[in-house]
């Protein structure tokens, strides 16, 4: 980066004439915040050629990491960040009477990705550039990201997120590195002596063009790569002809139809909904991905068979696993290796990690659909499905239950978690309690068979982004009182423990949190209107709006709090503002109902003058990694509420902890590890085990109206809903009403309301006692470390990627 002051304002002010024939009067804010990327974009390129340029002299192994979405953020001030010139570059914009904070509300925040699984993928791209392994991103370049949420009227309202409108800064098109990658058609077999010959007819061709994106790492030179495929038609004959035959119409409905692949993002989290141009995707991009690799192995290597030493393939969740037929095909088809070699290269170089037992989100394909859109895929598949089958005949002649319970295609679909598991050579979960429930649940078969494969690898965060960007004040006190240390080696963060009751730090820190939280409540107030109060408890509860996690139950607490505040308005309750945000699938009416149903109690609870207000409900419109940076700092109590079992991992859990907040929550997901690592006394755990859990499903014996009809205040909050109490239809959440009683609670809402709301009044207790508060809050932030993804993506290099970090020389 340019440290000298005078040097960046001479190249940023040329930079506006250049890019845009303006001076600083004349140019516009976008035009600034254009001017100020390139200043940044032009330091890193040098880094970026010379990264590449040492990776391929020194052969070290490349990590390439699969993956559907990417859930970015924003990208200026973490580079300044991690540039270490965000300070010299405020100062010199402010003497050209530029604010920076005006010019990085420019940037468009990439929403390439729904929630956990795609911001992990961002964590570790960005953790991976850190820690200097040479490892890099592979995805689609969606030209509409995840949907923007409006609330009008109590609903969610789903807007196109157009977010490449004014040119995305961060991104360098590759035309010259496209490749080609083919639909449909027929495949014809021929022999040819020993080789069996396979050629392609009749397919509809799409060019997929890279757009990469560098990731920078902190304060090293390592520039590594985020590949962004766009779907595009192409101007070769097979267009061409159709022009020249004078087929315009037809010609350009071609070109059209291709650029729909990479057009939208598919907005379910945690859902599968088998459409056909979703496995079209999963198709593009994996094959033009695999493609690049191997085209960049072969300049330099001759032998296919060194692949898994020089190359590492990890696909996140199932969405890429048509990679493993695919690298049959390029290693058979094209590189001429006989199944065996191909099957022992291909399994040695993917990995996979699952992130979900929910079965609505498992991936399977009608073989119809598979056949006709992939035949060489469908070919490929098959004989792997043979195989493996006849291999699990060998060791369970005569079990058909189970070798049906793990073919690859069974009962006409093709299943790509097993095709996952079968080709690679480790499957691992996200937490300890998510593998072990893989392991002795979900793929206990799998499991028996390839035993050493499964592994556990608990998700992380970046600590860089989620702390040191987003709560510098927080970040400085922590650097006065340890060092800077903690930046590159996060397990240091431990020694801020020691400070937990030093009455100095516990005051700083305070004072930090309250400053945030007053920031936060003026961006509340900007935005609904609604005025909050800086000294009540900030209880934050933000994620996707799923029934597993369980927003209801943090509504029905409320609900319950604010009758109780009713019938006694002097009622000795600490005030509370309660948050939500999170976006919820255009399609997933339960969900959408639970948005409404918090936007409609807020608007009864906001304005009711006879609670004194002491209790708040906000919540907060289109989540994104933007508005958690400003949600996490802020946050006193971190909602974790899940039905064990459900929650792989989650991620927020460990980005509240980071900030101080202290979680209230299941033993559900890493939120288990977390309560091991901080202790009894600094996290508020409640409700049903995953084991109790279990046995419900496995053995019945849970009626939620048993619930219902015996506690008082689960009854009066049920009725609620469809008796007129909320100001809005009488009938509308008649539905959620009735998957609580009639469908007998899924989740155990019902069942954890009495555990939940003691946990809450414990937590309440606790708040009370403000050294003890912060105690709690030290001490939270100073067991984080764990969870930073640095140690997560070295755990994956040292026993899943077999590779090391490496130094990147100064050019
Ligand atoms: C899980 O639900 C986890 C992330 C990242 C999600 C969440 O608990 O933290 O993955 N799973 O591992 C998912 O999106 C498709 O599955």
């Amino acid at each position: 980066m340019l440290m000298d002051k005078d040097e960046f304002k001479a190249i940023f002010v040329n930079n506006l004439q250049t890019m845009f024939g303006k001076g600083i009067e004349e140019a516009s804010i976008n035009n600034k915040y254009m001017a100020l990327s390139r200043v940044i974009r032009d330091c890193i390129s040098k880094n970026w050629m010379e990264t590449n340029k040492q990776y391929s002299e020194t052969g070290v192994k490349q990590v390439y990491y699969f993956s559907m979405e990417f859930l970015l953020g924003k990208a200026l001030d973490m580079h300044l960040v991690n540039g270490g010139v965000k300070e010299i570059y405020r100062e010199a914009l402010e003497e050209l009477g530029i604010d920076l904070n005006e010019l990085e509300k420019q940037e468009a925040d990439p929403g390439l990705g729904n929630g956990g699984l795609g911001r992990l993928a961002a964590c570790f791209m960005e953790s991976m550039a850190a820690v200097g392994i040479p490892g890099h991103g592979c995805g689609i370049r969606y030209t509409y990201g995840l949907f923007e949420q409006k609330i009008v009227d109590h609903n969610q309202v789903e807007l196109p997120d157009n977010w490449l409108q004014d040119g995305y800064a961060w991104e360098f098109r590759k035309a010259d590195k496209a490749v080609e990658v083919k639909f449909g058609g027929t495949i014809n077999s021929s022999q040819q002596g020993e080789r069996w010959v396979f050629t392609h007819e009749n397919y509809e061709a799409v060019l997929a063009v890279p757009y990469d994106v560098p990731l920078a790492g902190y304060h090293n030179n390592t520039v590594n790569t985020l590949r962004l495929w766009n779907a595009e038609s192409l101007h070769d004959t097979f267009d061409l002809a159709s022009f020249n035959r004078g087929e315009y119409l037809e010609a350009m409905e071609y070109r059209s139809s291709v650029g729909l692949i990479s057009k939208i993002l598919y907005p379910q989290d945690n859902f599968y909904e088998g459409r056909l141009l979703r496995l079209k995707q999963q198709y593009f991009f994996v094959s033009a991905g695999l493609q690049s690799i191997i085209r960049r192995y072969k300049k330099r290597y001759s032998s296919m068979k060194q692949l898994p030493k020089r190359v590492a393939v990890h696909i996140n969740d199932t969405h890429p696993a048509i990679a493993v037929p695919e690298l049959m095909r390029l290693l058979m088809d094209q590189e001429e290796l006989s199944w065996d070699d191909a099957w022992k290269i291909t399994t040695e170089t993917i990995s996979y990690t699952n992130h979900t037992i929910m079965p609505e989100a498992l991936e399977t394909w009608p073989v119809e659909m598979f056949k006709s859109l992939l035949p060489r895929m469908y070919m490929i598949v098959h004989e792997i499905n043979e195989r493996v089958c006849r291999s699990l005949w060998d060791a369970y002649p005569g079990d058909w239950e189970r070798i049906r319970s793990m073919a690859v295609i069974a009962d006409n679909m093709v299943h790509m978690a097993r095709l996952a598991v079968v080709g690679s050579h480790s499957v691992n979960g996200v937490a300890q309690i998510h593998t072990d429930i893989l392991k002795e649940h979900i793929m206990s078969n799998f499991h028996k068979f390839y035993p050493k494969k499964f592994n556990n690898k608990t998700n992380g965060i970046t600590h860089r982004r989620w702390l040191l960007k987003a709560n510098p004040e927080l970040a400085g006190i922590i650097t006065d009182c340890i060092g800077s240390g903690w930046i590159t080696d996060p397990q240091k963060l431990e020694e801020f423990g020691r400070f937990d009751t030093d009455k100095i730090i516990q005051e700083k820190v305070r004072k930090v949190k309250h400053n945030n939280k007053k920031i936060l409540a003026k961006y509340i107030k900007e935005k609904t209107g609604v005025t909050i109060d800086a000294r009540s408890i900030f209880d934050v509860h933000i994620k996707r709006i799923h029934s597993y996690k369980r927003q209801i139950l943090n509504v029905f607490h409320i609900m319950d709090l604010y009758n109780r505040l009713k019938e006694n308005p002097s009622l000795a309750i600490t005030p509370r503002t309660f948050i939500f945000a999170g976006k919820a699938a255009p399609g997933y009416y339960i969900a959408k109902q639970t948005i409404k149903l918090i936007s409609v109690l807020a608007s009864l609870i906001n304005k009711d003058k006879d609670i004194k207000g002491k209790l708040k409900v906000i919540f907060l419109e289109n989540y994104s990694v933007s508005l958690g940076e400003l949600l996490f700092p802020a946050a006193d109590v971190s909602e974790q509420i899940s039905t064990a079992s459900k929650e792989a991992s989650g991620t927020g859990n460990m980005k509240f902890m980071l900030n101080g907040a202290v979680t209230i929550g299941t033993l559900d997901g890493a939120n288990v590890e977390i309560h091991d690592a901080v202790g009894d006394d600094n996290i508020f755990i409640f409700g049903l085990t995953s084991q109790q859990v279990f046995d419900y499903y496995n053995h019945g014996g849970y009626d939620a109206w048993q619930v219902y009809s015996s506690d008082i205040r689960i009854k009066t909050v049920l009725e609620q809903l469809v008796n007129g109490f909320l100001p809005y239809q009488r009938e509308e959440f008649r539905p959620l009403y009735n998957s609580l009683l009639a469908d007998n609670d899924e989740f155990f809402v019902l069942r954890d309301f009495d555990a939940y709301a003691k946990a809450q009044v414990e937590l309440d207790k606790r708040y009370k006692q403000k050294n003890k508060w912060i105690e709690m809050s030290i001490h939270n932030i100073a067991q984080a470390g764990i969870f930073s993804s640095d140690r997560t993506i070295c755990e994956y290099s040292r026993d899943i990627w077999h590779t090391k970090p490496v130094v990147i020389t100064k050019p």
